[in-house]
């Protein structure tokens, strides 16, 4: 099916800046502090997850049971240390190539929403000076059904009102491609073709992407 797009739709870390690496210094901390290890490769199955899925996943790496008041005490202290993290944060952390494909969208009038499972995202825009940039800010305060669910992106899209089918969706996430499949919007993977091949296009980041090249190959 081909697609006109209308506006774009963003997901944040992997794609508008890279706070994965933070995400693991402070899921490290927890499970260290809980008795185990994880690694960078137990990480990448965190990525795009929420933060409630992201701790019972390290659980079952640590092959761990707490009880729930204690699964919310350690949420909550993670979070604190990736705070920290986060409020370190500049301009200088923009992934190469987004600030330049988002002025090239507002120079042909195009809006464009965020779609992030993070409920740290506003303050994140704010850190990095776009958090006047977006048409809609659509986190994780916002949904009620996580990433592959298309609930993040059709609330984006209805924000800025645009049908969903005239969206161009931009996923670092397995499970946020699928999302942006299931909302219907045409969806550019950022990142591995092994891991993003469902998606209708993969790019290696928003460096390799231009408007006219974007809306070319979304009709094609
Ligand atoms: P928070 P995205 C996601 O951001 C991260 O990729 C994922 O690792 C994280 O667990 C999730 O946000 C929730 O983040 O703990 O800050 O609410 O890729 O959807 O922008
Ligand atoms: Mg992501």
């Amino acid at each position: 099916m081909t697609h006109i797009i209308k506006a774009c739709i963003f997901d944040l870390d992997g794609v508008i800046v890279d706070t994965a690496k933070y995400h693991f210094l402070a899921w490290r901390r927890l499970a260290d502090e809980l008795g185990f290890s994880f690694t960078e490769q137990d990480n990448e199955r965190l990525k795009g997850v929420s933060r409630v899925r992201s701790l019972e996943i390290l659980l079952e790496i640590g092959d761990l049971t707490l009880s729930p008041e204690e699964q919310e005490a350690a949420a909550a202290r993670k979070n604190r240390w990736y705070v920290e993290y986060i409020d370190q944060m500049d301009r200088s952390e923009i992934l190469p190539g987004a600030e330049e494909f988002l002025n090239e969208l507002n120079d042909h009038g195009i809006p464009f929403a965020l779609g992030s499972a993070s409920k740290n995202a506003p303050r994140i825009l704010r850190r990095i000076g776009l958090e006047n940039a977006f048409a809609a800010v659509i986190d994780g305060t916002k949904v009620s059904k996580a990433k592959p669910d298309p609930e993040v992106f059709l609330l984006g899209a209805a924000e800025m009102g645009i049908p969903a089918e005239n969206c161009a969706v931009f996923e670092d996430a397995e499970a946020g491609v699928e999302a942006g499949l299931r909302a219907g919007m045409y969806t550019v993977g950022v990142g591995e073709p092994e891991v993003l091949g469902k998606a209708h296009r993969v790019i290696p980041g928003l460096a390799a992407v231009t408007w006219e090249d974007l809306v070319q190959k979304a009709q094609q």
